[in-house]
């Protein structure tokens, strides 16, 4: 069989690119290596930033998409237990984020794909992509009936995350990896206990800690933790007391704790986003560290960027704005990087003197202080939190 894109992986970036060019008449099969299910439950990130939200407002689906997802407007840094509101619609002129956890979003993206005749292959398994440097690459894959296809395709969409098979794919040395990884961890619980009022970030003497909303009734906080701290010394009972005394909240009410993991604040770019006639889309592409809420919004906004390009070259035979898609998504990418690393590091070494050593503790209570006493410091912040159109 033969269509004009593939796109392997059903998460945000694939299913963005995957509507757009339904939408835009292009001809696409997505292929996913989970069933529909276990795509609807993964839960990770909760914030729509502006930019991203515009990707789906300036299509059918905006509508559809954000239907009852509240604005984030105030974000609440509580430091040494006194609490700052920062308002960010004040400061972007209403330009700010949405509240929806990633799971709607993707739940909402597969129904409104299949809905609009959509072809959305789960189960998935073995895909592999071949001839990516030639006119003609093919992708192989064994169906939920274990059966080997085959698909010829113009282009490739590389949308499988970080430890996909897509950018495994591209030949050793035609791509630059950027690494950075510092030497704390964050510890991440997903709870069924109620979200925050405001999004909250804590600095305090013991540790940073930050609580964010992932619906109604669900949370998901952070917990900066020391190097080798893993995950058998985080009993329940120690991530409701750290979270009480770190974020200075003696009735912070508790809930059951669904899920727990240590992940390393790294940073990965890969340079360029493209090889031949494949094209890598979002954490297949790069990771960036939690804080900021980045990782989602840069897939979608490289979905959007790539959607046009090959909108372009399928349609209107013009390859300009593929040959650029690489160029254009890592200014974005570079300026998140930066952006999130600058706020790791304010609450990282901002919370606790006893870790960061006195001289690095002050600067970084400076520098989150500056976004509270410089309206121009304010509006570049909450510029950034909106995210680069
Ligand atoms: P995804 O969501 O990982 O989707 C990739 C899809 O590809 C499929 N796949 C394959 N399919 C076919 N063949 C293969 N060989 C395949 N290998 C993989 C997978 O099953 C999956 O369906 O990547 P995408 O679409 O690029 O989206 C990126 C975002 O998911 C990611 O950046 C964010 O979740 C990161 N992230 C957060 N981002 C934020 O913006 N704000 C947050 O608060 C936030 N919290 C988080 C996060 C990531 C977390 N994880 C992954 C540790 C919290 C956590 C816990």
């Amino acid at each position: 069989e033969a269509v004009a894109v593939v796109v392997v992986g059903a998460g945000v970036a694939g299913l963005t690119v995957a509507n757009l060019l339904l939408e835009a008449g292009i001809g696409c099969v997505v292929l996913e290596r989970h069933t529909r299910d276990h795509v609807e439950r993964r839960q990770r990130a909760g914030v729509l930033d502006f930019a991203a939200e515009q990707v789906y407002a300036r299509s059918a689906l905006g509508d559809r998409l954000l239907a009852g997802a509240p604005r984030s407007t105030v974000l609440e840094f509580r430091v040494d237990g006194v609490s700052r509101l920062f308002d960010a619609d004040a400061h972007t002129g209403g330009r700010t984020g949405r509240l929806i956890p990633q799971q709607l979003l993707v739940r909402r993206l597969i129904s409104a794909f299949l809905d609009a005749g959509g072809d959305l292959r789960f189960s998935a398994a073995d895909v592999a992509l071949h001839d990516l440097d030639g006119d003609r690459p093919h992708v192989t894959y064994r169906d939920a009936g274990g059966v080997e296809r085959r698909i010829d395709a113009r282009h490739v969409a590389g949308c499988d995350g970080f430890h996909g098979v897509s950018r495994a794919a591209v030949p050793p040395g035609a791509l630059t990896t950027h690494r950075h990884t510092d030497d704390f961890r964050w510890f991440t619980v997903l709870t069924d206990s109620p979200p925050p009022r405001h999004p909250l970030m804590a600095l305090s003497r013991h540790g940073f800690a930050a609580h964010f909303g992932r619906g109604p009734a669900a949370s998901r906080f952070y917990l900066q933790c020391a190097p080798g701290d893993d995950l058998d010394g985080w009993t329940d009972e120690r991530v409701w007391r750290q979270l009480r005394l770190r974020l200075a909240d003696d009735d912070l009410p508790d809930g059951p704790v669904v899920e727990k993991a240590v992940i390393d604040a790294r940073s990965v770019v890969v340079d360029p986003m493209s090889y031949g006639r494949l094209h890598l889309v979002g954490d297949a592409a790069h990771i960036v560290p939690p804080m900021g809420g980045k990782g989602m919004n840069l897939a979608i906004a490289d979905a959007d960027v790539l959607a046009r390009a090959l909108v372009a070259a399928v349609r209107d035979g013009d390859d300009g704005p593929l040959r650029a898609y690489s160029a254009t998504c890592l200014r974005r990418v570079w300026n998140d990087q930066e952006f999130s690393r600058w706020l790791s590091d304010v609450v990282f070494h901002g919370a606790d003197e006893a870790t960061a050593g006195p001289f690095r503790w002050r600067l970084a209570r400076a520098r989150l202080d500056r976004i509270f006493t410089s309206p121009s410091a304010a509006r570049a912040f909450a510029e950034l939190m909106a995210g680069t159109a």
